[in-house]
């Protein structure tokens, strides 16, 4: 199955409204300006922008002198629920399917709201989710995971005999393959959800997958695969270098000081830092130890890059450094010129992120971005500019360069060497355009 059917993609260009809410769509324009005002400071943190506060005038503002319910009255003893869940003004921060993708049986994806995230860990419930045949809340007590092939002595281990093991955390993103597709056949789909939503990331904990395979007894002079297989009905099974497997890739249970969520493989998923999506094997049941790559369908037909002539790309599996702005981005509005805080993510399948640089002006010209720390390998890492939007069009780029050297390319650049009919892998230097009514919408540039 592939991640996406780009003429239903096409479709999205023509409904850039489905991000606001129906609320706001009945609004007249400049109501609609404002209501976006105040769904942007709540949902994304596009703070009461052109100010950064603003002087007490004289008459005063009644909300700062008016003493509200929540200042007299008894508030709420502990929240109703056992398990917390976020304010109701918050509602608008959502996963989203894509309205123009249509689901294929159980096969489906959702965007995690990158709009609205602050520092670099995904909120668990708005982890995006990639399933190609549904997902399952499997009893771990049921649940069994099994290593064979090249190894001394077969094993089955119990959710329990994993979970007495030692134990480590660690930050990382996971990036489907397919993330920011739709670029790659100038289907400029409107907001950083649906452009970069594939893409999250968690603190997993777990048992790194080297302890399990010693423990196995791995024939270490004949194994050169692992192949991982998952436990529900898309027959995903992945080849993943021997090379990862004995340095950082992890058996997982933990994601963000919790279990696993259902839908992010509970109870046991593949944690394979650095490479796509796919590989993340959820609801793991088997790693098999062999010696040739298993060519499983997914690494033929799917996953690979469709070059200019016909031929398909060596198989690749790293996901290239990338980045991109998450605020200002395409659907949100900026209220007035002014300074504006640019933010975003960048992030390398190579190692740490080394340097972001901001252009204003599509391109021309270039300064350093601030990297808030942590800065960690193969995770997320945030950054920060300082902008003052002069209230004409401006088109805002991000371009970063990770400890290997690797910058991210241009669209053009990318597309002269791996022409437009591929679907995965495309790492380019995203463009917003602000134009000067405010509106922020996704441009390619020629
Ligand atoms: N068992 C199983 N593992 C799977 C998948 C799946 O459908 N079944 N989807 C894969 C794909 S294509 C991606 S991008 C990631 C998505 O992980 P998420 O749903 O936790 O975001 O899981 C991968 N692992
Ligand atoms: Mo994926």
């Amino acid at each position: 199955m592939n991640d996406f059917n780009s003429t239903q993609m096409g479709r999205l260009q023509k409904a850039p409204e489905f991000f606001l809410s129906r609320e706001a769509m009945t609004l007249s324009r400049d109501d609609r300006r404002s209501f976006l005002r105040r769904a942007f400071v709540a949902a994304s943190g596009v703070a009461a922008a052109a100010a950064g506060g603003r002087a007490l005038a004289s008459e005063g503002d009644p909300a700062i002198l008016k003493l509200p319910t929540h200042s007299t009255g008894l508030g709420a003893p502990v929240a109703a629920k056992g398990y917390g869940t976020p304010s109701k003004y918050e509602e608008n921060l959502q996963r989203r399917e894509s309205p123009g993708l249509t689901r294929v049986s159980a096969a489906s994806v959702s965007f995690a709201p990158l709009q609205g995230f602050f520092g670099i860990i995904t909120p668990s419930g708005l982890h995006f989710e990639r399933h190609h045949q549904g997902f399952w809340d499997i009893d771990p007590r049921q649940h069994r995971f099994m290593i064979n092939g090249l190894v001394k002595t077969p094993k089955v281990f119990t959710m329990d005999d994993l979970m007495r093991m030692p134990c480590v955390s660690r930050m990382h993103f996971i990036e489907c393959g397919a993330n920011t597709g739709m670029e790659w056949g100038n289907v400029a789909v409107p907001t950083v959800q649906y452009t970069h939503g594939m893409l999250s990331c968690c603190e997993f904990t777990g048992v790194p997958l080297k302890w399990l395979l010693d423990d196995c007894g791995i024939d270490l002079k004949k194994a050169k695969y692992v192949l991982a297989e998952g436990a529900d009905g898309s027959g995903m099974t992945r080849t993943i270098n021997l090379a990862n497997a004995l340095d950082d890739v992890m058996v997982a249970y933990g994601m963000n000081g919790e279990m696993l969520r259902p839908e992010n493989g509970y109870p046991l998923r593949l944690v394979v830092p650095g490479v796509q999506g796919v590989s993340w094997v959820k609801y793991l049941r088997r790693i098999e130890v062999g010696d040739m790559p298993y060519a499983a369908k997914d690494e033929n037909l799917h996953y690979v890059d469709l070059l200019p002539d016909g031929a398909l790309r060596t198989y690749t599996s790293i996901q290239e450094v990338k980045s991109v702005i998450t605020t200002p981005s395409g659907g949100q509005v900026l209220l007035d010129k002014g300074f504006y805080a640019i933010t975003g993510i960048a992030w390398s399948g190579r190692g740490k992120i080394r340097r972001v640089e901001i252009s204003t002006d599509g391109g021309k010209n270039w300064k350093d971005a601030r990297l808030e720390t942590p800065v960690l390998d193969k995770c997320l890492t945030r950054f920060n500019f300082n902008w003052t939007w002069n209230g004409s069009d401006a088109i805002l780029q991000s371009r970063a360069t990770d400890s290997t050297g690797h910058i991210q390319p241009t669209m053009t650049a990318l597309r002269a060497a791996r022409g437009t009919r591929s679907t995965y892998h495309n790492n380019s230097i995203q463009s917003w355009l602000v134009s000067a009514n405010g509106e922020v919408s996704n441009v390619q540039l020629a």
